[in-house]
């Protein structure tokens, strides 16, 4: 079949709109018509080229949710009709990592969806007979895509699939990150380092755990607006203090520094900072944020030996077909805000203005409704 995509040809370019040839279903594998997908941070650092992985031409977008269109021989947990959000970080629910009960990077898939391709070690995308490849085993920046089986979440048809797309990755990052990884105690004094869509919802993860003290950071003023009214009890914007390093600012503030920090930035300096600023004896710091190809952290030895801890956390640590279904009925349920992280919702041909809007700061997401 055709069907409508942006395709990232080469890094930093824009994107093209394209009409682009895709192949059916194979055994294992599903169509899906992509309903409504976000722009995250995380297709724009692919596109720059940072990316260790990045590889082109791809289609990009991994925040999606759609609709089942066809299904490949022997797949059994959806059907056509079915509304699904699709999972960079599947479950397989066999491989040793599933079985663990200690992680959520379900390895079934791994090898062949990070050189873009479907397990078959083939792309279902191609133009004038050019394979294009997938993207995290998602690429939702096109109307129709190929995705295996178990990189599905079966969701209630009756959630907005233009709003609980966002539960495909940011949403669920920063408050899986909260609840999965760090398990933020009541009362918890919490730092987040930067305020996009993963930062935010690291602050909803925070009072949904009842932190008391959740200090909001950015370099960018106008997202304190909103990290207050998620939450926030402090805001801190790190060029107001140009001679102190914002560590040290944080330590001040907190009679020791932070219970719990997170990075939601991808920045190695700032990754350093959200460690020094915990409490000595337990504070713990999660990195969220994706850094740039060869980068790497450091911090002196005896932060660790003096208690505080450093972990990283990827889909929030949160099991896709088995646990997300829940949070879309949380959002249901009223428990959980996604409405309010939605800033601009766009065609697909305005998509290359979605980045710009993300580069200049002015959005938390944006939405692509096709
Ligand atoms: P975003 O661009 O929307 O937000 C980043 C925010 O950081 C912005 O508000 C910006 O003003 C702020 N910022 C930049 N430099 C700063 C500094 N030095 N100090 C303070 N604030 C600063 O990005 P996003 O979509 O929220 O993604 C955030 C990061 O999380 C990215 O690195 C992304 O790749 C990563 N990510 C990780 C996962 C995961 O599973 N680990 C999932 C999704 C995204
Ligand atoms: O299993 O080795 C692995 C990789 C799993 C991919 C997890 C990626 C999480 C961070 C990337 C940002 C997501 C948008
Ligand atoms: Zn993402
Ligand atoms: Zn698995």
């Amino acid at each position: 079949m055709k069907t409508r995509a942006a395709v990232a040809w080469e890094a930093g370019k824009p994107l093209s709109i394209e009409q682009v040839d895709l192949e059916g279903p194979r055994a294992g594998e599903v169509l899906v018509r992509i309903v409504a997908t976000g722009v995250c941070h995380t297709d724009a650092f692919t596109l720059s080229g940072a990316d260790p992985e990045g590889l082109f031409p791809v289609i990009l977008g991994h925040e999606g949710g759609g609709i089942v269109e066809e299904v490949g021989p022997g797949v059994t947990s959806v059907k056509p009709g079915d509304h699904v959000i699709p999972l960079y970080t599947p479950e397989c629910g066999k491989c040793k990592f599933c079985l663990s009960g200690k992680t959520n990077l379900c390895q079934a898939i791994r090898a062949t969806q990070g050189k873009g391709l479907m397990p078959d070690g083939s792309s279902r995308f191609s133009l004038h007979g050019k394979p294009i490849l997938h993207y995290m085993g998602c690429s939702t920046f096109s109307e129709h895509t190929v995705l295996p089986e178990i990189a599905l979440a079966k969701i209630d048809p009756a959630a907005p699939l233009d709003k609980v797309c966002l539960l495909g990755c940011g949403i669920t990052t920063g408050i899986g990150a909260v609840l999965n990884t760090a398990k933020v105690t009541p009362g918890s004094s919490v730092a987040v380092f930067g305020l996009g869509g993963i930062g935010m919802s690291v602050i909803q993860g925070a009072v949904m755990a009842k932190a008391a003290r959740i200090i909001a950071i950015d370099t960018n003023p106008e997202k304190f607006v909103m990290a207050k009214q998620l939450g926030a009890t402090d805001c801190v914007n790190p060029k107001d203090y140009k001679d102190t390093p914002i560590q040290q600012v944080i330590v001040e503030l907190t009679d020791g520094g932070v219970d719990y920090s997170f990075e939601c930035i991808g920045n190695v300096n700032v990754m350093r900072s959200a460690l020094e600023c915990c409490h000595k004896g337990w504070g713990e710091s999660i990195i969220i944020g994706v850094a740039g190809a060869g980068q790497e952290i450091s911090t002196r030895p005896f932060q660790l030996v003096t208690g505080r801890v450093w972990r990283g956390s990827a889909f929030g640590g949160v099991k896709g077909r088995s646990q997300l279904p829940g949070y879309v009925d949380r959002y249901l349920a009223g428990e959980l805000k996604i409405d309010e992280f939605v800033s601009a919702e766009l065609p697909l041909e305005q998509i290359n203005h979605a980045f710009d809007l993300m580069h200049e700061g002015k959005v938390i997401r944006s939405v692509i409704r096709y």
